[in-house]
């Protein structure tokens, strides 16, 4: 893979966060994908830290790098979840789930005490919605629950992997939705998680804490 600088800066800098003892998120992506190379360093180092993976990809590539991990239904509390985003505004408001992990990344992101957000400067936006919005449903009635996402003008495209039906970790589909510009996110994340056989959406709404922008000169700059 391809050395992002930006992503490479910003995925190592949220690393400087974790302190020992904690319980750590692992994100998924490849940003988050930085910062778990950067926490398998440290761990090697003697860092005493223990770690919960959003997806099979991260818990693999954790395991690799020597980061002990944990159930999540044997963790309290999670300290500090670092993530990557496919859209962030200057409010801290994300679009995730370009990576199809959405569900357990918000279902991590709801259970720490601090998420810290990594991404390239090209991820800020002034309005989420150009990203079109992952929105995770259960196989069965996909089809009604299309044309229900459809009804309510969310132009949905059901997204595939290699000529077939892209699978979640939980065994779900995933519709893209094309909206160009969300103008009134809390309202779209209540309306869609409303419609029957859909699981949950990408909008990432005040979960965040920090967002670490990472440039393409290595500099790294960072919004609370
Ligand atoms: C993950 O990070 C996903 O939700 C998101 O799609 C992905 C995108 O970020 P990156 O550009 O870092 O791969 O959290």
């Amino acid at each position: 893979m391809q050395t992002n600088i930006g992503k490479k800066a910003a995925g190592e800098k949220a690393a400087e966060y974790i302190k020992p003892g904690m319980t750590v998120g692992l994100g998924t992506g490849s940003t988050a994908y930085y910062t778990i190379l950067r926490i398998g360093e440290l761990v090697r180092g003697g860092l005493d830290i223990r770690a919960v993976a959003t997806s099979a990809q991260s818990e693999e590539l954790a395991r690799e790098q020597g980061i002990p991990l944990v159930d999540f239904d044997k963790v309290e509390k999670i300290d500090i979840d670092i993530d990557g985003a496919d859209e962030a505004d200057a409010q801290l408001q994300l679009i995730k789930g370009g990576g199809g992990a959405l569900l357990r990344e918000k279902i991590i992101a709801a259970a720490s005490k601090e998420m810290l957000v990594v991404i390239d400067e090209h991820k800020l936006v002034k309005h989420l919605g150009k990203f079109p919005l992952p929105v995770e449903v259960v196989t069965f009635g996909w089809e009604l629950t299309f044309r229900q996402l459809s009804a309510l003008g969310a132009h949905p495209v059901l997204r595939l992997k290699d000529n077939n039906r892209f699978i979640t970790d939980n065994g779900n589909y995933i519709l893209d939705c094309h909206y160009q510009k969300i103008h009134n996110a809390p309202a779209l994340h209540t309306q869609l998680n409303n419609v029957p056989g859909v699981v949950e959406n990408g909008l990432f709404l005040d979960y965040a804490s920090r967002l670490i922008i990472g440039h393409e000169d290595g500099s790294v700059r960072e919004i609370t």
